[in-house]
């Protein structure tokens, strides 16, 4: 029963983790290696690439030489630094492409974006990561799992010689039949 219950619990757990590691999302580092800069072809690097939702964009910079606004068309069109609203001033700022459509990011550190090009607008789509949501999705195990694994450990102990006993069993099995097989057709030759 105690390894029983293990197994379901395993299988529980891997049925939680499979999907979300199958439709893992993409961070994209803007820039590549040269970053969130000024000079640099955003433009040729969004081509390059397809932004689904769920995936993220990565700012990487060096803290203070520049920052991140979330800008729309004419903010970005004619480098607007957006009124009330905060900028990203991490260094690593992750943003979230929680919805499809055009995004605009700007620096708002005045002629990086006007006169340095560093501006970035991207397409996101959506269908990139599909959400197959399994039906046996309701079962959230992971708290009670804890418990039974631990209490367990000498009885699941004993099982594993079993099934390798077992293992060993079935390969003297196979290597029979097939030495059966061979001597059946060197008799037929
Ligand atoms: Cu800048």
């Amino acid at each position: 029963m105690a390894s029983g219950n293990f197994i379901l619990v395993v299988a529980a757990i891997l049925a939680v983790f499979l999907p979300a590691a199958t439709m893992a999302a993409t961070e994209h580092w803007v820039g590549g290696k040269s970053g969130w800069t000024i000079n640099y072809d955003y433009p040729a690097w969004a081509n390059e690439r397809v932004f689904y939702v769920g995936d993220s964009l990565v700012f990487s910079y060096t803290k203070g030489h520049h920052n991140v606004y979330v800008a729309n068309q004419t903010e970005f069109k004619d480098c607007i630094v957006p009124t009330g609203k905060k900028p990203f001033t991490s260094g690593h700022d992750t943003i979230t492409l929680a919805t499809p459509g055009k995004k605009w990011y700007i620096c708002g550190i005045p002629t990086h974006c006007s006169e340095h090009k560093q501006k970035l607008a991207i397409t996101v789509v959506e269908g990139g990561a599909p959400v197959p949501a399994p039906a046996p999705a309701p079962a959230p195990v992971p708290v009670p799992v804890l418990t039974p694994p631990a209490t367990n450990t000498p009885v699941t102990q004993p099982d594993s010689p079993t099934s390798s006993a077992y293992g060993i069993l079935k390969s003297k099995y196979q290597v029979l039949t097939v030495a059966a097989v061979a001597l059946a057709i060197i008799l037929i030759a």
